[in-house]
Order: structure tokens, then C-alpha cells, then sequence
């Protein structure tokens, strides 16, 4: 290995991607080793992908990609991986994705009323683009021991305060905005540690939301320190499926003399197996062993996955989840055989309890969702650049400029959709929303997830349709996009979940969420009715959000889906 900033011994100067032939003479034949030049670690690495013994060659020198023809034909076949690479034409470059992301840097800087956030975007931009996402490349696992990279997630999270930005609220309202917009920049090259970090911001929020009941763990979970820094669980799937959590809870607690509880269940679908810390509900039974049925009688708790001592706290991992994507991270069924337990809410109050962690991971949902479009989009425009077809390279084809412009338009528009709804919750954990913006927020955070949660999944397949062939290959990393993005309409409820959920938002407010809709529509229609009076070209309308229309077809799909299920 050879540091690139060292300029330069060894590797430095050689691109990460290039294909290096290094041969070695034996005899009459030579040994023909070919390498690939990675990143790991900001380091450059030296992967075998091939050995050939060859005719005997002279050269032991190192061969650049461009000196092929100076190595034997049978050591590099046309049609080998190794000529190749992963890509068959000049492969897509992911570039800093703040700076290329000129909606997110000009919705920040009309918005937030500090610069210092800029900097520290535009340099976790590089940190994505050097050494994150060749991290999340290195996720994929097939076993319940993780990979290094995913560790070094771990400690990258902390680093960054990727949790911890959301409550330290150093830029007041607009904290909410920062953290999200940094894990925008983050979910698409993380390996799925946005899930991890999903359900920690989940139960951060839970915790501080009943008053602190677990402190250490509310400290570490929201820490910047790696080695205090604790990731948490959300296991509230059992057997009998994830939507119905009242009525499919059959885990049973048993209260001990200390105060503390011991649970007994099977947990179905446990994301983040590897998590230090989890959120779960239970049933609490009496001295004879009884509960209570239904909603009534589901609480909430907390507990350590692991023991001083290195064992699980109780609990047996049966097995992992077969999962068509999100593969870089283990989930797992869990037998809860006696696991300690800490009650959070009130009795009976758990899935009441439970819905601020579904607020977040739904917005952190969002997040992953409109990142996923803006990542494909990237790629596929710089593609473009590249790729020649029919003479001309495809940035000069109107119809594939069509195709592009529409997946942008589609983007754009959920991304703005996503920033108003981290403005409000900003507003409101600060104490700045009015009851409007609350109602707001309530309304929309359904609504968006279900929205973007599709909308993802057809932007990303329309992306990889950019590609031609190579999208479809794996090899390119592209249709991994593609199985992770489906993932986004089903968990933290499906999309016709989310449609009652909305209707519960609409009756259990008396309605008062649909006029606060309709009120920020008619604001937002006057005030561009009146910059577009006063001859502005870019008005608050274009940079505030969005147009009244889109939230209405937000809104009319919402309910039409309500009514028909
Ligand atoms: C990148 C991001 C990745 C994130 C990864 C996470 C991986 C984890 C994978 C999973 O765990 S997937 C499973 C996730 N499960 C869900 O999302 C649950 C889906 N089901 C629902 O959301 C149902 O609507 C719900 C369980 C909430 C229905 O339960 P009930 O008992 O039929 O609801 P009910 O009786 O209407 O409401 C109970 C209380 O909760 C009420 O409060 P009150 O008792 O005070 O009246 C409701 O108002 C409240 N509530 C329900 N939904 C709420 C809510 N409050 C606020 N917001 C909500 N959304």
C-alpha cells in the first residue's frame, strides 16, 4: 500500500480503477499478475484479480492500462474483467456531491443564516467521494460478522456528528436542515448505515421526548466520540407482521424485583442486528401471567443488545434475513429468551410512545429516498459526458436530454418537499413552529415518505435505463441501487400505511391538519402572485418549496389511495 498524498513512491499518481499488469520472468514462461488499483482508507491498494502464466517476457516492470498492447494477448483477453474493469465503456466518476449538487448549495445558502455550514459540507463532500463510498462498496456482507467498513461507518458517523447535529441544534431551527442535508450527502455511498443511524435519531428523539428516562444512552446515542458513540435497534416486527403492531405484539415482560423487566418474544425483522442499544414493545403480564390485549396493552422499552461480558443480552440470533437488497446490513429474527429490559413509556402507551421514532426514520426514509434520485441523476449526467452513441456523445441526443430533465424535475421536486418538512420539525423541537407548522409537519411526514418512497424506485430504474446494459450489471454497482431503493416503500410502513396514517393525522386533529394545508397553499400562492407582480425573477415561490399544486397531488393521491383500501 502507498499513500496518493505522498505523491511519490509506489502507486501515488495512478488513478484508483486502473488495471495494473505486473509481470515476472520464469524460465521461458512469465507470470502475468493483474492488479487493480483501489482506495481503502484514503490508501492506495493492490487488488489481485488475476494470474496468467504467459510466453516469457523480458519486462518486469509495472504496465499502465494504456501499455495493454505490450503485454501477450492471452494475458488480457478482450473480454476479460481485467481489460475491462468494472465497466465496459469509461466508467461514471462520483464527484464531490455537494458541489455538484447546485439545488442543495443554493437552498442552503437562500436559507441558512450561517456560511461555516458550507465548508463543512463541501469537505464531508470530498470525504464521500474519497473514502465513503468505497467504504459502502466494502459493506456487502453475507454473514453476521461485519465487515471493517462497516465499523469504520460507526466511528465516521460519530466523527461527523451525523446523529448528534440534530441535538446540539447549533444552528437553532435550521439544525434539522444541516443534519439532513449532510446525511442527503452520505445515505447513497454509506452501505445502508443510514439505517443504523435512522433508528438511532429514532430513539434519541424518543428518549428525549419522555423526559430523559435513560439518560447514558440518550448521551451516547446522540455522541460525537466513537468510542462512546452507540447505534440503536428498532424492534417492533414480529411473526405476525410489521403494520399491525398492536395486535402482532406477542413478546411478554415479566417485571423483576429490581424494577427492571425481562422480555420474551420472537422478533421477525430486527434491522442493524449489530446495534448496542434497541427500542422494542412488549406486553407487560401480571402476578398470574396475564395481558392485555390490543393497543392497550403494548408498552415500550429499551435495552442493551450486549453484555459486559460480550454476549447478547439474552438473546438468540436465529438466523438472517434473506433480503432482495439492503444486503450490507445484517438483519436478523431474534428470540428474546430473557432479555433485560428498562420501561420507557407508560404502561400501555407503547405504540403512542413509539411514533416520534417513526416520525424520524420515516424522514430519515425521505432522506435516503431523495438522495438515492439525486445520486442516479448525478451519475447519469456525467455519463453522458462520456458515453458516445450514434456518433455524438449522449449529452447531445434531445431525447436522452429529455429523459434526463425529467428525472432532475422529479428530483428537485422531492427534494424541496423533503427540506420543508426538516424546516418544520427544526421549528418545532425549537419552539419556533406555530400550530400551523405543526400540523403541517404531522400531515406531511406521511406523505412524503409514501411519495418519495415510489418515486425513488421509479426514478433510480429509470436512471439505470441511462446506463443501457451496464446498468443492469452488477459489476457497475448500479443495480444495487435499484434492489435497495425497493426497500423504501415497504419498511417504516408501506404506502397504503402511510395513506391511513394520514387520515388518522386528518381526524385526530379535527381536520385542523387539512386547513393548515390548504392555508399554507393560499400564502404561498399570494406571495408569488405578488413577486411575480413585482417582475422578480427567481421568487421566494421557486426557493421556498413547493408549488401548490404538487402538494395538492400529494395529497389527492394520498386520500385516494385512503379511500379505495
Ligand atoms: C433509511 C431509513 C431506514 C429506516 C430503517 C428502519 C428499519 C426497521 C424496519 C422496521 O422496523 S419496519 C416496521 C416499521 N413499522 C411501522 O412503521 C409500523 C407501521 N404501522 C403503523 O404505522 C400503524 O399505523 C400503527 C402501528 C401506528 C397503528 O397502530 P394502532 O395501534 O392501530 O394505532 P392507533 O390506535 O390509531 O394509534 C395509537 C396511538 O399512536 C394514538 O395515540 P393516542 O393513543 O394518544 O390516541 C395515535 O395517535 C398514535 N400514532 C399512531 N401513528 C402516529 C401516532 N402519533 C403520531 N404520529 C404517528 N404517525
Amino acid at each position: 500500500t502507498t499513500n496518493p498524498s505522498s505523491g511519490g513512491a509506489g502507486l501515488g499518481g495512478i488513478r484508483a480503477g486502473s488495471t495494473l499488469f505486473w509481470c515476472r520472468g520464469e524460465s521461458e514462461f512469465s507470470t502475468v499478475m493483474i492488479l487493480e488499483v483501489c482506495l481503502r482508507s484514503k490508501q492506495q491498494v493492490l487488488r489481485v484479480i488475476g494470474r496468467q502464466l504467459v510466453r516469457s517476457s523480458s519486462s518486469s516492470a509495472p504496465l499502465s492500462r494504456t501499455e495493454l498492447d505490450d503485454v501477450p494477448p492471452t494475458a488480457h483477453p478482450l473480454f476479460s474483467h481485467a481489460a475491462i474493469g468494472s465497466f465496459f465503456q469509461e466508467q461514471p466518476l462520483l464527484k464531490n456531491p455537494f458541489t455538484q449538487d447546485a439545488l442543495l448549495r443554493a437552498y442552503l445558502r437562500r436559507h441558512l443564516p450561517v456560511q461555516d455550514v458550507e465548508s463543512d459540507l463541501r469537505l464531508f463532500g470530498e470525504r464521500v467521494a474519497d473514502e465513503i463510498d468505497d467504504l459502502g462498496r466494502q459493506c456487502e456482507v453475507d454473514r453476521i460478522i461485519t465487515c471493517p467498513a462497516w465499523t469504520l461507518m460507526k466511528e465516521i458517523s460519530a466523527q461527523e456528528g451525523l446523529v448528534a447535529a440534530g441535538y446540539e441544534r447549533r444552528y437553532g431551527e435550521w439544525s434539522r436542515v444541516y443534519q439532513m442535508s449532510k446525511l442527503y450527502l452520505y445515505a447513497p455511498s454509506a452501505g445502508l448505515y443510514s439505517c443504523p443511524l435512522a433508528m438511532t435519531d429514532g430513539a434519541a428523539k424518543v428518549i428525549e421526548s419522555l423526559g430523559m428516562p435513560a439518560r447514558e444512552a440518550f448521551e451516547r446515542l446522540t455522541s460525537r466520540d466513537e468510542k462512546q458513540f452507540w447505534t440503536s435497534g428498532q424492534w417492533m416486527t414480529e411473526r405476525r407482521g410489521g403494520s399491525d403492531v398492536a395486535n402482532g405484539t406477542e413478546t411478554v415482560a415479566r417485571r423483576q424485583e429490581d424494577g427492571h423487566f425481562r422480555l420474551h418474544g420472537f422478533k421477525w425483522f430486527t434491522s442493524a442486528t449489530d446495534a448496542d442499544f434497541t427500542l422494542t414493545l412488549a406486553r407487560i403480564a401480571d402476578s398470574r401471567g396475564h395481558t392485555t390485549p390490543g393497543s392497550r396493552g403494548v408498552s415500550l422499552f429499551c435495552a442493551e443488545v450486549w453484555g459486559s461480558d460480550g454476549r447478547t443480552n439474552g438473546i438468540q440470533i436465529q438466523r438472517l434475513k434473506d433480503k432482495l437488497g439492503t444486503r450490507q446490513m445484517p438483519t436478523a429474527e431474534l428470540l428474546l429468551d430473557g432479555m433485560q429490559a428498562q420501561l420507557l413509556s407508560a404502561e400501555g402507551r407503547g405504540v403512542a410512545s413509539i411514533a416520534n421514532m417513526l416520525t424520524l426514520t420515516r424522514i430519515h426514509n425521505t432522506v435516503s429516498a431523495v438522495a438515492a434520485m439525486r445520486r442516479i441523476v448525478q451519475l447519469s449526467r456525467e455519463y453522458s459526458n462520456k458515453r458516445s452513441v450514434f456518433g455524438k456523445l449522449l449529452k447531445d441526443h434531445p431525447l436522452h436530454v429529455q429523459t434526463l430533465t425529467r428525472l432532475e424535475v422529479e428530483t428537485r421536486g422531492a427534494f424541496l418537499m423533503l427540506m420543508e418538512v426538516c424546516r418544520l420539525l427544526g421549528r418545532e423541537e425549537t419552539g419556533g413552529a406555530s400550530e400551523r407548522e405543526s400540523h403541517l409537519l404531522r400531515l406531511l411526514t406521511p406523505v412524503v415518505k409514501l411519495y418519495t418512497g415510489k418515486q425513488a424506485v421509479a426514478v433510480v430504474s429509470e436512471g439505470l435505463e441511462c446506463f443501457g446494459g451496464q446498468g443492469y450489471i452488477e459489476d457497475t454497482g448500479l443495480p444495487g441501487m435499484l434492489r435497495d431503493a425497493q426497500v423504501l416503500s415497504i419498511w417504516e410502513g408501506t404506502t397504503n400505511v402511510l395513506s391511513l396514517d394520514v387520515l388518522r393525522s386528518v381526524s385526530k386533529s379535527g381536520g385542523r391538519v387539512l386547513q393548515a394545508f390548504f392555508l399554507d397553499v393560499e400564502v404561498r400562492s399570494y406571495q408569488k402572485e405578488d413577486i411575480t407582480a413585482r417582475g422578480s425573477g427567481q421568487g421566494l415561490w421557486e426557493g421556498r418549496g413547493l408549488s401548490s399544486r404538487v402538494y395538492s397531488a400529494l395529497l389527492r393521491w394520498s386520500s385516494v389511495r385512503c379511500v379505495i383500501t
